[in-house]
């Protein structure tokens, strides 16, 4: 078996629309839920306590994502700044609000398509493969307000109409494509993904049915505008642990694993609803309305890549144990005491990656994707402007070794890695910037003070190397 990552592997970093483009109310884009979302650290809470915002309070909230970092206006310069680290895809998101202001209107908004296009010709200019996911944690609040949400079919259709219009015009210049990001914390009932508040188990599956089929329609005008298009389904990943070898905790942990790890997977890569997701139904009181066609849809039509992010592990023991909880992306677990942990609680583990590679291209033998992956850090920066971010050199490295090993010893087909947060952006769990990722170091704090000035971390050189060398220097 040839060594290495393969030829071609599309390294480079991921980023999303409402984190990072500013220009909120800009060129008739129209207000998103991510508008109405406060930074700080009430933001996990409100979505948790069911009392997310659904209009604009500048007297009580500030709302660090209607600046973002500005990329609406600064594209060019930090697309020069990916190529100069020579990434061969960047992932990015287009905000539906942008086309469709109210995500019902008759007619796109041709502002939002004229500058998307200028952006994907931009990185194809340095031979950037733009990776686009189509509605990442954005829906637009109209369709909150005056739909309900995903819990309303009426959305599948308005998505299908929004999903042809930007097919239409970039499917001849982006072959990688995903539908919805982190579809499965719909799961666990999240704002950012259903739109909708956490109002019963019921309505959240019916909002995930919903999106499962407005996700095929998708792949369905994809495949019939390119042949040669590649449609992912996005998912997290958090490697499962049972905390004890008690078989009653292991097959608790099995259980969970089922519902978050794989039920949006299974559905959306193998095609059909797994029994455990019926008997899942069943035990919770769970009736979907599943209207004709629609599973014949989702059969025809699943996805030729399976895409993750990648950020932490997590560990189940029984509820009856008084053990530490951990925090974590959306929801934590047991403390590991194995692990380390990020200054946010997430904790690290590259072994486990390399365990979910394994498991995900066992389960569905696809090509795999990783479209998030990184350290979340605050970053000094120093008297001459140096940025020495060695503990995220160490995280990615890390990571990247057990990729690699995934790839080399176990035959992981793995297509792409894009390192979450390239460039610094507003963090989706904090709303804030004091929790950075990139390799980029974007001058602006949370009170909205900067120069909004872009300089190279560490980590920017380090990266540059990675890419150069196909992922042997490491
Ligand atoms: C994922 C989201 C991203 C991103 C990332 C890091 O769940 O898809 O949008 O933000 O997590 O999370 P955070 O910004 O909360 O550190």
């Amino acid at each position: 078996m040839k060594k290495g990552f393969k030829d071609g592997f599309l390294w480079g970093g991921a980023t999303a629309a409402n984190q990072f483009e500013g220009a909120y109310n800009e060129d008739g884009k129209g207000l998103t839920i991510a508008d109405v979302s406060p930074g700080g650290k009430q933001r996990m809470k409100l979505l948790r306590d069911d009392s997310y915002p659904l209009e604009i309070d500048l007297e009580k909230y500030t709302y660090p994502n209607h600046l973002g970092i500005d990329f609406y206006h600064r594209y060019k310069e930090d697309i020069a700044l990916f190529a100069e680290m020579g990434f061969k895809t960047f992932r990015m998101s287009i905000s539906w609000a942008r086309i469709f202001p109210n995500g019902d209107d008759a007619q796109p908004n041709e502002a939002g398509l004229k500058h998307y296009e200028n952006v994907i010709d931009e990185l194809l200019k340095y031979n950037i493969e733009p990776t686009i996911t189509i509605s990442h944690y954005e829906t637009p609040l109209n369709l909150v307000k005056s739909y309900g949400g995903w819990k309303n079919r009426e959305l599948i259709g308005l998505f299908e109409k929004y999903a042809r219009t930007i097919l239409e015009r970039y499917a001849s210049k982006v072959t990688y494509w995903m539908t919805f990001n982190e579809i499965n914390t719909g799961v666990l009932g999240s704002f950012f993904t259903l739109g909708m508040r956490n109002e019963s188990l019921n309505n959240n599956f019916q909002a995930l049915h919903n999106q499962f089929v407005a996700s095929a329609k998708a792949v369905k005008i994809a495949r019939e505008l390119n042949p040669n298009i590649k449609m992912g389904c996005m998912s997290i990943y958090a490697t499962m642990y049972a905390y004890d070898s008690n078989p009653v905790t292991v097959a608790e942990t099995m259980e969970e694993n089922r519902m978050f790890n794989y039920f949006c997977n299974d559905v959306q890569v193998r095609g059909e609803y797994p029994t455990y997701a019926h008997s899942f139904f069943t035990k919770n009181n769970v009736v979907l309305d599943v209207q004709p066609g629609d599973l014949e849809v989702i059969k025809e039509n699943t996805m030729d890549y399976l895409s993750f992010s990648y950020y932490m592990s997590t560990t189940h023991a029984l509820k009856t144990a008084e053990k530490e909880e951990s925090e974590g992306n959306f929801f934590g677990g047991t403390k590991n005491p194995y692990l380390e942990a990020s200054e946010w609680g997430w904790e690290i583990d590259p072994v486990g990656l390399r365990i979910a590679l394994n498991d995900l291209y066992g389960r569905y033998g696809v090509p795999l994707y990783i479209s998030e992956n990184g350290l979340g850090a605050v970053d000094k920066v120093e008297e001459d402007g140096s940025i020495h971010d060695d503990y995220r050199i160490d995280y990615l490295r890390k990571h990247i070794s057990e990729m690699e090993k995934a790839v080399t010893i176990d035959g992981v087909d793995l297509m792409a890695y894009t390192a979450w947060g390239c460039i610094d952006l507003v963090s989706a769990s904090t709303g804030e910037m004091a929790k950075r990722y990139g390799f980029i170091y974007v001058d602006l704090d949370d009170e909205g003070k900067g120069t909004l000035e872009r300089s190279r971390k560490d980590s920017f050189e380090w990266y540059k190397n990675v890419i150069s060398t196909n992922g042997v220097a490491i």
